[in-house]
This record gives C-alpha cells, structure tokens and sequence, in this order.
C-alpha cells in the first residue's frame, strides 16, 4: 500500500492562485456551480488543455479524466475528426443567423439514429432543450400539470427546479430561491422507480397532465438505473391518458446506445431532450419528437421558442463529426466492457477495505457510491456518505484521477481511455480506498 509522501502529492498551487483572481469577478470563481469543490473541499483546477483521456492544468499536472465535461467527451478530448471538422467550419466563418446545410445534416443524423424522433429542433443547451419541450408538450396537449421525479436534474428551468438533482444536490438547494410559487405550481415530484405512485397519480388525474419528463437512466442523483417495468409503465400511462413522456437524453443520448436509454431499453418516447454528446463539446442542446408535436413549435405551429446562434454552425460540425464517428466505430461493447472492469476492480478494492458502498453501472456511466444500499431512488441517494466521498475525491486527485467533484454525478469512460489508464485508476482506487477509515 503506497502512502504517498509530501513531494508525490500533485502540486495545485498555480490553480488555486488563478482561482482566487477568478472568484474577483466570477461568483465563486465558476460558471457552473457543478464544476465548484464546495462539496469535496479545495479549489477547483484550472484546466489548460484536454487531449484524448488526460486533462493538463495550469500546474502542468496531467490527469486521467472521467468528467468528460460531464458527459459530451465521449470521443476524448480533441479527437482528430473533430477538431478537423470544426476547422473547417470556422474557414467559412462563425454565425449567420440563417439556415446552413450543417443543421439540416445533423437533424438528418438525429432522426436517423434516436428511435422516437421524426424531426428535432435544435438549441444551445440541454436546459433550453427541456424548457421547451414542457413548454411544447403544455401548448400541444393544452394541459398545465407536469410530472418530473426526485433527483433528476433537467438544468434550471424554474418549472423543473424542484427536488433537482446534481449541483442542486451538492449546494444543497434542490429547490432554488428566485423561483416562484406560480412557476412551480403545476410541478408534481415523484419517486422515482416508484411504480405505484406513479399509477396513483394518474389514476388521480391523468387527463390533466401535460407530460412526464424523467432521465431514463438518472445521472444527477448518481447513477440510478430504471428498475424492471418503470419506463414501460410510463409510457403506458401516458399512452393511455393523452400525456407525453419526455426522455431527457441530454447525458444518455448517444452515451447508453447510437439510439440512447430508448434504443438500450426498447422504450420510445413522445418527446427527446438531448445535448451533451451531440454537440461534441460545443454548445448544443436539441429537443424532437414525433413530427404531429414537434409542428406545434413555432413557425408551423403556436408555440413560441427561438435563439440566436442555435443550429450555429461551429458547434453543427463539431455534432456531425461525432455522431458520424461513433456511428461508423460503435465503441459501445467496448466501452462498456472498460468500464465494467474499472467498477468491478473499484467493488472488489471497496469491499477489501470493509466499506459500506454500492456500485451502480449502465454501459461506460458509472457510479461508486459511499452508501450500504443500492441506490434505486433519491431517498436511498440522500444516505450518501458524502464526507467520505469527499476524502476519496481528494485522495485520487493527489493521484492524477480526476473525478466528478460530486457524490451525485456520473463518472464517464471515454473510447480515449486505454488499458493502462484503467489500471492506473484502479492502482490509485486501491491505495485510497484501503486508507479510507
Ligand atoms: P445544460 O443546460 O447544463 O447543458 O443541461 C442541463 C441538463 C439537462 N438534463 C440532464 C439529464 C443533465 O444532466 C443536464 C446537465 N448535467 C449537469 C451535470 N450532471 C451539467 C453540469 C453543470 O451543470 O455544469
């Protein structure tokens, strides 16, 4: 067991100096309180530069990463399609704020590729994707009642800043200030992988409800995998009652399956949210469904929803590129055969340290949780044993393993990640985990 000495723990002081100047002009020194160490102590790093699976900081430190910019790295950092692709766009100039062949292509490779969508419509973030699609699903069924589920984060749209997941969780403000009563009125927050209450409900008042928004497989509570019978149930009961079920795909979509959690789990919905991955690191969230929904958008239909550099050309390349590659590789059997060898080595190590966790793993999205059950739902999630998690955070980032700075997060593998950095990540996990009281 290799106790690191002083001069073999990572030197992160050009970070934490550079932070303190951020935090003069940004609050707390982030534009995203995700990316904020509130939660595992320190001062977040100052990256530099990304390449395949390494993060370099400021400090000249490179770090096995499995943040993937929480989720649209899947490719690696820098993947030479890419940036080949973004080159190229960036010759014949940034933003028209006029249609491009580059949005009609990636719309095309969408309904191509994700089951339940016959057009898309796109946007700049997975928040605008899930805003507007309660918003379309509200218009489209003219029902004001939504459903979403404890712990699933949807970015921080007031009407679904309830009971959220994610950095929500770790700044322990699930419900935010600055959202009004009126805005969440129409909101109803259930269990989620609760079958019966999610039956109750709309036996209830099923004919009031617009749609049911949920992640299919959670990422921002942690992993949490849909239990036997949940999502068909959904979809079911929205069938049945004239709602829409809304998956929102913006960190499964193109991670799970080509198709996302609905091609993996055979279970279609109304509408998709997506983003992440399919902007490939660039700016990008995108909403479609089944074309009769998606022409209530405006201009062919009344509701309203618009963006100035949505579809912008840069971040259309930069998807294309991605979604082409992992359409031509398939690297899903791969990355999931390196990824179930990164959590059974991380289970194994766990339970030779006699500690209480469980691990929760759907092709390369990961969690390890410091906590004795399986976690199915935010009740079991909020047992979390997040200070632990917070010395094991700290102990594989003196390691060179840079980690998701939240007990609630997912962790990626990415098709840059080799057999090596796997090993590493275990070598570390090992003496951590085995210091961990
Ligand atoms: P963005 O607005 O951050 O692009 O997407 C919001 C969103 C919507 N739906 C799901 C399922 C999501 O996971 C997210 C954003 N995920 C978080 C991390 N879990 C992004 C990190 C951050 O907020 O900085």
């Amino acid at each position: 067991m290799r106790v690191l000495q002083k001069d073999q723990l990572m030197d992160f002081s050009r970070s934490g100096q550079h932070f303190e100047s951020a935090s003069k002009v940004i609050p707390g020194g982030v534009n995203s309180p995700a990316r904020a160490f509130g939660a595992v102590g320190g001062s977040p790093l100052i990256i530099n530069r990304g390449e395949g699976a390494y993060l370099y900081d400021i400090d000249g430190n490179r770090l096995i990463d499995y943040v993937g910019s929480w989720g649209p790295h899947i490719l690696g950092h820098r993947h030479p399609a890419v940036i080949q692709a973004i080159e190229l766009a960036l010759s014949r100039g940034t933003s028209f704020g006029a249609p491009t062949e580059l949005e009609t292509e990636l719309a095309r490779l969408v309904v191509e590729i994700v089951p339940g969508v016959e057009k898309v419509r796109m946007v700049n973030s997975g928040t605008e994707a899930t805003m507007s699609a309660v918003r379309l699903a509200r218009g489209h069924t003219r029902r004001d009642t939504i459903v979403k589920f404890a712990g699933c984060y949807h970015g921080h749209v007031d009407s679904l800043l309830v009971q959220a997941g994610s950095g929500a969780l770790t700044h322990g403000m699930p419900s935010s200030p600055g959202v009004p009563e009126g805005c969440t009125a129409d909101t109803i927050v259930l269990e989620f992988n609760d079958i019966d209450q999610l039956e109750a409900l709309f036996t209830k008042q099923g004919n009031e409800i617009a749609c049911v928004i949920l992640e299919p497989v959670v990422g921002n509570m942690g992993v949490v995998a849909p239990l036997d019978g949940f999502l068909n149930t959904a979809r079911r009961l929205c069938t049945e009652h004239g709602a829409l079920l809304i998956f929102d795909e913006v960190m499964t979509g193109f991670r799970l399956a080509l198709g996302g959690a609905q091609e993996r789990f055979g279970v279609t919905p109304d509408l998709t949210t997506m983003g992440k991955i399919l902007g490939g690191g660039m700016p990008v969230g995108a909403y479609g469904g089944k074309a009769e929904v998606m022409d209530s958008i405006s201009p062919t239909g009344p509701v309203y929803q618009a963006g100035t550099l949505s579809g912008n050309p840069i971040a259309m390349a930069c998807g294309i590129a991605t979604l082409t590659t992992l359409r031509e590789t398939n690297p899903y059997p791969q990355l999931g055969a390196m990824t179930s060898k990164l959590t059974s080595g991380l289970r194994e190590m766990a339970t030779e340290a006699g500690l209480p966790h469980s691990i929760a793993q759907v092709g390369s999205m990961f969690t390890l949780f410091f906590n004795p059950d399986f976690v199915t739902n935010m009740a079991v999630s909020a047992r979390n044993d997040t200070e632990r998690f917070g010395r094991y955070f700290r102990g594989m980032l003196d390691r060179g393993i840079y980690l998701p700075c939240s007990q609630f997060e997912a962790n990626f593998v990415s098709c840059a990640h080799s057999e090596e950095d796997i090993n590493a990540t275990l070598t570390a996990a090992g003496e951590v985990l085995s210091q961990l009281d």
